[in-house]
Order: structure tokens, then C-alpha cells, then sequence
């Protein structure tokens, strides 16, 4: 994997759809490694106008280029793409909802597929899946400490970003002395500024500081007291000013709820289209969203269903009921 990473002159460097801090800033930390390496890589993302404002502080975001058809077949530099980075995306399907970018990128050879998702999906020529890694930010760490060459202040920023946005400030199971050796080693390269890591983590718009009021007011606790849950339809969005994007906050503050073992939001994306995000504290979910077409991590997952906002929600509460009995 060295060797070809090495070889690379032009590497396009891909971020899932509706980009988190962690695929945003693993993105940004790995182009500044390349190009330590002397390569000059190209950022891209399906709707870059679409990243969420706060998000745009992380240095770099707006180096972010359309994932589109015109970018793969005309690169910005001019010449082919002769390296595919995909970072923090468990499938290429989450890449771009257009089969034929989905193609294009599958034409590029070689893909490196860098990842900590444990649904990933194995698509790349190399995949460097790290399961038990805290983010993708720290799996980007470890290539950086394999490769050698360096990284700028800012990638060092962006990273730091990523890992503590994934891990919630360093709370979550998957921190492990990894994490935090790789978080002070971002921080000994200036990584950190004390305003990006509070921004990821607790900086919202206004608009999205009303919508997370209107999804907690809606909030639903079952009858056993293990699942609270909540929906975010469009008329909620609409009613404060705010877009469905803005809607990422939610599962956390949830999972602030005391004794709750698992919640679950549902997000209103069209009359036919749900999309639904699960976390817990002890039990398995990410089997939960498989059932529906979705994945993640073990505490942690999501899925998109074709069905509408009301349908979505009985199934997916049925099937993370019995899942929780032990079903
Ligand atoms: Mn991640």
C-alpha cells in the first residue's frame, strides 16, 4: 500500500454524502499528507454547498470540489486521476446518489479505501479498515506515522476536528490510548485551537438550535423506558426555518436522556424517503440498520428507507424492540 500511495502524483480524495467533521477533516488531513508526499490531490463531495456552516470553520473545507460527472471526466488539473481515496465511507453507494459518478469512481484505479466503519464494505484495490479506530481521523494518524513525510498545521486542525467530533470530545467506547496518542500528537503539531473542537461539538445555528428544541419537545419515550425516539418532518423544519441538514445534533442530545438504552431519529427527507439514525449504549444496533439497507458501527448506525416518515418509524421501532429483547 506505501508504494502505491508513494507513486501517486494526482489522487482524488472522495467524502461521503451529508459530510460529519470526520469525513471532512480525515479528508483534509490525508491531502496534506499527500501532498508532503509531493502529489497534488483534488477534494470532492457530493453537494459541497449543502456542508453545514459550522463544519466550514475546519480549515480547507472550501477546497471541497462537486462530486460530479464533469469533475471525474475533465480532473482540475487536467490530467487523470491515478489514485482513489475514499475516506470514512463504509460503501461506495454512499459516495454520490448518481450510478454513473458511482461508475466513474469505480474506474479509477487504483481505490484506497480508508475506513473504521465495522460494515465496511471492502470496495477498494487496498482497504485500510480499522474497526476499532475512534474515528477515521485516527486511522488517517496511523498512515501518516506508516508514511512518514508530514502533515500542515491545518491538516493537523482538521484531523483533530474529525476525531473529536466521532468520539464526542473523547467519551465514546471506541477511545482507546490510540485516540489519545493520536490526538497529542495533532496536538504537539498545533492541531488544536481552542475554538474548532467546541464548534464541532457544541456550536449550532440558530435554525438548528430550534429544531433540536422541536425534535426534543416531540421526543418519545417507549412504554418499557429503553427507547426514546423522535421525528423531524419537513413541516417541523420548515416551521423554525431551518433544512432537514441541519437536523445532526439530535441523536446526541438524546442519548443525554438518562436510563434511555437506545434512540432512535427519524428524518422526514422526502413524501417517500426516511432516513433514520440509531444509537446506544450497550446493545448492538448496527444489525438493525442492516435490516433496512443501512450500517455503521456497533453503537452507532443509520439507514435510509424508502417508505414514508410514519411507515419508517413503526418498522424501524419494531425491529430495534425486539432487538433489544433479544429477540
Ligand atoms: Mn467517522
Amino acid at each position: 500500500m506505501v508504494a502505491q500511495i508513494r507513486r501517486a502524483k494526482r489522487p482524488l480524495i472522495v467524502s461521503h454524502r451529508n459530510p460529519d467533521p470526520d469525513s471532512l477533516g480525515s479528508a483534509l488531513g490525508l491531502a496534506s499528507i499527500l501532498e508532503a508526499c509531493g502529489a497534488a490531490p483534488v477534494l470532492a463531495v457530493d453537494q459541497p454547498e449543502n456542508i453545514d456552516p459550522v463544519m466550514a470553520s475546519i480549515p480547507g473545507t472550501a477546497r471541497f470540489r462537486a462530486l460530479t460527472a464533469d469533475v471525474l471526466s475533465a480532473p482540475p488539473n487536467g490530467r487523470p486521476f491515478d489514485i482513489l481515496f475514499s475516506v470514512d465511507t463504509a460503501s461506495i453507494d454512499l459516495l454520490s446518489p448518481d450510478e454513473g459518478v458511482r461508475s466513474a469512481l469505480r474506474a479509477i484505479r487504483p481505490i484506497v479505501n480508508i475506513d473504521h466503519h465495522v460494515t465496511n464494505e471492502r470496495y477498494g484495490d487496498v482497504n485500510y479498515v480499522v474497526s476499532d479506530a475512534a474515528a477515521a481521523a485516527e486511522v488517517i494518524w496511523m498512515l501518516l506515522s506508516t508514511l512518514g513525510g508530514g502533515i500542515s498545521r491545518d491538516g493537523a486542525i482538521a484531523l483533530q476536528a474529525g476525531l473529536v467530533a466521532d468520539t464526542l470530545g473523547f467519551q465514546t467506547k471506541e477511545t482507546g490510548p490510540r485516540t489519545l496518542r493520536a490526538a497529542a500528537g495533532l496536538h504537539a503539531l498545533g492541531g488544536v485551537t481552542s475554538d474548532i473542537p467546541r464548534r464541532v461539538l457544541n456550536v449550532r445555528t440558530f435554525e438548528a438550535s430550534r429544531l433540536l428544541g422541536a425534535a426534543l419537545a416531540a421526543a418519545v419515550r417507549s412504554k418499557d423506558g429503553q427507547i426514546v425516539w423522535t421525528q423531524v418532518s419537513a413541516r417541523m423544519a420548515a416551521d423554525v426555518g431551518a433544512r432537514i441538514a441541519d437536523a445532526q445534533g439530535i441523536p446526541n442530545a438524546l442519548q443525554d436522556i438518562a436510563d434511555v438504552e437506545a434512540v432512535a431519529v427519524f428524518y422526514e427527507m422526502d413524501a417517500a424517503r426516511t432516513r433514520v439514525s440509531l444509537r446506544s449504549r450497550q446493545a448492538r444496533i448496527d444489525g438493525v440498520a442492516a435490516t433496512f439497507g443501512g450500517g455503521g458501527h456497533a453503537l452507532a448506525a443509520g439507514a435510509t428507507l424508502a417508505e414514508p416518515l410514519d411507515v419508517a418509524t413503526e418498522q424501524v421501532l419494531a425491529r430495534l424492540g425486539e432487538e433489544l429483547s433479544g429477540k
